[in-house]
């Protein structure tokens, strides 16, 4: 298992917060996404980790950017 966290900007309400949950949660090694809305911090928990650029990929999908990214 492995726990990444990154920063989301432009998430302005739950529905922000949904979006970017579900887009991260379809990538097929995800198992599980946490979102706070106050911190634009974004957790993603997932097998062996994912890239960046399918973070990236997947939170423009749902229209915001990943403002900076840090690998735990
Ligand atoms: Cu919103």
């Amino acid at each position: 298992m492995s726990t990444q966290t990154f920063k989301v900007a432009g998430m302005t309400c739950q529905h922000c917060v949904a979006s970017v949950q579900e887009e991260l949660g379809e990538l097929p090694e995800v198992t599980n996404v946490e979102v706070s809305l106050d911190s634009g911090d974004v957790t993603v928990t997932s097998e062996n980790g994912i890239s960046k650029e399918a973070a990236d990929a997947a939170v423009q999908e749902a229209g915001y950017t990943v403002a900076e990214w840090s690998r735990t």
